[in-house]
């Protein structure tokens, strides 16, 4: 059975530490994150946040403000002289190995020699590789101050810390309105066309996405919110395409939208056919739309971002077909490395339908797991089988 809120939560209050590394998966994450555990949980929630740009961005709501009130949480800008007279929280969770600030720590070095240290958790970065397994919920002992700092992995198998997934999004979904949706944006999807979103970081495999997409016997109508795969687009296109611009060339409408609030892009996930993701945040997101997805990954050094690019491919295509196997890989590792795409994407559209079931499918999977807020009340409430260690386990980012 799952975690529950009405099982296990009662009211505590929380930290989060976030620093806004790049881009905005950092924040997005950690924005998620915080706005359930008010929402779902009935937490009081702390977000400290290093960069509100970020935050202004996903959330237009928000203001570059010393404190607001946001969704039922507490955000505060994380100024470098952080003060001495907040209070610490019960549950502080340090977002991404972030490194909570000194003068924090003392503080919670003082409750722990007073017999009440809050629980600390790091929360990592999502992979599929295998390890996470072993590490999720170790715990390592702060060499200064023997505080303990408990590891919480997301993770796609139920011996992770699971995804983040609203409690009410198949609801949401189902209630979902998607040509008032696109109306609002000024879209109109043309009828039998292939919709699709397209957000990724610069990638000059674009042109040969493009070109098989002009020459494709079914339209393509690919929507673009504003970022950095613009660049490659641009270089492709005789004029640059500006937001709020479209521009066709064959069977292929390129429409470059704005940048959407974070429930928009959801929307937009849930409104194309296919999409193109990125980073972590929004590759969750399109597991949750239950829509064929391409994954841009987050680049890293020595390529180790294509072992977790390979360790989800595992994980994902283990059940299907040989066909299906090769053709999503190719078209994922493809998309990756900025190689030509094109034999790759006609060849799965010939198995378009089985791309789509696999989709559906693996959403059915993973709803079968309890959601990464849930886990963490779990773990706040004293559950969830910390495992004892000395060292910091192995991570990557
Ligand atoms: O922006 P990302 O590439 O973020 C990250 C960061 O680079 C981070 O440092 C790195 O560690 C991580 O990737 C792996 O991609 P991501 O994670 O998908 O975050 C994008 C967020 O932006 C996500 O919350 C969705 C949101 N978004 C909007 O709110 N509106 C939009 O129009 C779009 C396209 C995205």
């Amino acid at each position: 059975m799952h975690p529950t809120s009405s099982a296990v939560s009662t009211p505590k209050s929380w930290d989060i530490f976030c620093r806004v590394i790049d881009n905005y998966g950092d924040i997005g994450v950690c924005w998620r994150l915080a706005r359930q555990l008010a929402s779902e949980h009935n937490q009081q929630v702390r977000l400290w946040v290093d960069d509100l740009n970020a935050l202004v961005r996903i959330w237009p709501d928000a203001q570059l403000a010393d404190q607001q009130e946001l969704a039922g949480v507490d955000v505060r800008h994380w100024p470098d002289a952080f003060p001495t007279d907040i209070g610490i929280a019960q549950v502080v969770i340090e977002a991404f190995a972030c490194d909570i600030p000194d003068i924090y720590l003392q503080q919670m070095a003082e409750q722990k020699k007073n017999g009440q240290a809050p629980l600390w958790i790091n929360l990592e970065y999502l992979s599929a590789e295998p390890w996470v397994e072993d590490c999720h919920s170790m715990v390592s002992v702060h060499p200064g101050t023997g505080l303990r700092k408990t590891f919480f992995f997301p993770g796609f198998t139920p011996r992770t810390g699971g995804l983040l997934r609203e409690q009410d999004i198949a609801e949401r979904q189902h209630e979902f309105d998607r040509t008032f949706f696109l109306n609002s944006l000024g879209i109109t999807a043309e009828h039998g066309a292939l919709l699709i979103s397209l957000f990724a970081y610069e990638n000059t495999a674009v042109a040969s996405l493009f070109d098989v997409w002009a020459s494709s016997n079914r339209p393509i109508h690919c929507l673009i919110p504003q970022g950095k795969v613009l660049t490659s687009i641009n270089q492709y296109l005789p004029e640059p395409l500006a937001s709020g611009q479209g521009y066709t060339r064959g069977n292929l409408r390129l429409d470059a939208i704005p940048f959407l609030t974070q429930t928009q892009y959801d929307e937009l996930l849930w409104a194309c056919d296919i999409n193109f993701v990125r980073g972590e945040d929004s590759f969750v997101r399109a597991q949750w739309a239950g829509k064929p997805f391409v994954w841009h990954i987050y680049p890293q050094e020595e390529n180790a971002h294509i072992t977790k690019l390979d360790a989800f491919l595992d994980r994902f295509l283990s059940q299907q077909d040989q066909q299906l196997t090769a053709n999503v890989s190719d078209l994922w590792h493809n998309w990756n490395q900025q190689h030509d795409v094109a034999g790759a994407w006609s060849q799965l559209m010939e198995q378009l339908p089985q791309w789509q079931a696999l989709s559906h499918d693996w959403k059915k999977h993973l709803r079968s797991q309890a959601d990464l807020a849930s886990q963490l009340i779990v773990l706040s409430s004293g559950g969830g089988g910390q495992k004892s260690t000395t060292e910091k386990p192995q991570t990557t980012v």
